[in-house]
């Protein structure tokens, strides 16, 4: 059977993360992803943070599977001429340039429109069209800090913090992913393409919506009761840093398990769900807990939880965090064991998921990689060697019409 997505033809003018994840994840379901890219360099990702010598970087590798790569100055005459067949032949356009990079290349949305009126054009930017902060670049970090991300993640007592999960780069992917597939969806019924824009902070800000929830309760009453900083603590005029506290009505927090002196992970993520209080009071050898009313309801828990979670503590350090997991399963306790990433790259239900795939590479060699997070029943997604640079642009350019004369013409003017 074949691939979903097989038909659609992408233009991929993307670079660094936030674009080509977003395309990656289009080239899994099937589409036709033709990576353009600088002549002599390409993205700049295929030589950052290179751990092998003149071979494509993992940046590079891990965010551009499945693709083609087409090299393309799109800033001569002839590499313009070349882009111009692409579009006319292509379902989708999707570029993650600084602010006005594909109007200065001379192809502003009207011109796009009028050489297919069909196409998709679908961006990324660090923030929205009309923001007073549209001119500016924007990177990961930026990003997490213009959402509201970095305001509301830490401790208390500290700075403002960054995720190490890419709030700002993938997950602005993979909103641009949803608009793109919405767009073709309304295409397959009206013949018309249009604009799809995604900003980074509004990405962001997407994933830090209960963060906003909680800036209008603490407006109306002044302090809010999940965070640390209640009822002993001060809160101000704005949403607090709340260290590893559960955002929502359940309680959580990090604790250490046996061997967290020397292991930097030899931790777990325990919640206090409602329901599962019985059972608690049972594993931890507090049963006169279970009826107390200072301690059987979440609100007459909440002065104490710190102390709470000591006494967890104290239950769990002579377990190792696969241990304790392992006990507080049975008692439906939401849980989990802190992993590290090398546990991640070993563990065995993620391998057999398909969730790390290995992906042989010719200069490479053999890397890990993350493979689809969305799975489907009827598809097996299978994740391919990312292209080396201009690997199929003959091939594109064969495809496009130019005859063997015209494409070394280019290439000997450099255009290719
Ligand atoms: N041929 C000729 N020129 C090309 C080209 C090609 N194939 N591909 C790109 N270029 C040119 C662009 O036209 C642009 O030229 P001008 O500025 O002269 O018009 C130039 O390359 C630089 O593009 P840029 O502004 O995108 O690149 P940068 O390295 O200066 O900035 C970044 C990088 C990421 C900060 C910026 O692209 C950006 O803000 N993008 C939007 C937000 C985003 O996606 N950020 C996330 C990146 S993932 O961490």
């Amino acid at each position: 059977m074949g691939k979903p997505l097989e038909g659609i033809k992408i233009i991929d003018f993307t670079h660094v993360q936030a674009g080509p994840a977003c395309t990656q994840l289009l080239a899994w379901y099937g589409a036709d992803v033709i990576k353009v890219e600088r002549p002599g360099s390409g993205d700049v990702t295929r030589s950052q943070l290179r751990h092998v010598e003149d071979a494509d970087a993992l940046y590079f590798t891990m965010l551009n599977s499945n693709k083609r790569s087409l090299t393309l100055d799109t800033k001569t005459a002839q590499g313009k001429e070349v882009l111009e067949r692409l579009i006319r032949e292509s379902d989708v356009l999707v570029e993650n340039f600084g602010p006005g990079a594909l109007d200065r290349m001379g192809f502003t949305w009207e011109r796009i429109k009028e050489l297919n009126p069909g196409m998709i054009v679908a961006s990324v930017k660090g923030f929205s069209d009309g923001h007073h902060y549209q001119d500016l670049k924007v990177y990961e970090n930026v990003a997490q800090c213009a959402g509201g991300a970095a305001s509301t993640t830490g401790f208390w007592d500290g700075p403002p913090t960054v995720s190490g999960a890419a709030l700002g780069d993938s997950n602005t992917g993979m909103h641009l992913a949803i608009g793109i597939l919405t767009a073709l969806h309304q295409r397959n019924q009206t013949g018309k393409g249009q604009k799809v824009a995604v900003s980074m902070q509004d990405s962001v800000l997407n994933l830090c919506r209960v963060k906003l929830r909680d800036q209008q309760r603490l407006d109306a009453i002044g302090y809010l009761e999940e965070y640390p900083q209640y009822p002993h603590g001060e809160f101000s005029d704005v949403v607090p840093r709340g260290g590893n506290a559960g955002g929502g009505g359940q309680p959580g927090w990090v604790l250490k398990c046996k061997g967290w002196e020397t292991d930097p992970n030899a931790y777990i993520y325990f919640t206090i769900q409602g329901h599962a209080w019985e059972p608690i009071c049972r594993a931890l050898g507090k049963p006169e807990w279970i009826d107390d009313p200072e301690y059987n309801t979440a609100r007459a828990r909440q002065d104490k939880i710190f102390d709470i979670f000591a006494t967890i503590e104290n239950w769990l350090s002579d377990k190792t965090k696969y241990e304790a997991v392992d006990i507080l399963r049975k008692f439906d306790i939401p849980c989990s064991p802190v992993l590290s990433m090398k546990e991640i790259a070993a563990d065995k239900s993620l391998r057999e998921s398909g969730s790390i795939v290995e992906v042989p590479h010719p200069k490479l060699g053999t890397y890990l990689t993350v493979g689809s997070p969305i799975k489907f029943s009827d598809m097996t997604v299978e994740v391919k060697p990312s292209p080396l640079l201009g690997e199929h642009t003959d091939e594109v350019l064969a495809d496009l019409g130019y005859t063997a004369e015209q494409i070394a013409e280019m290439h000997a003017a450099r255009a290719v």
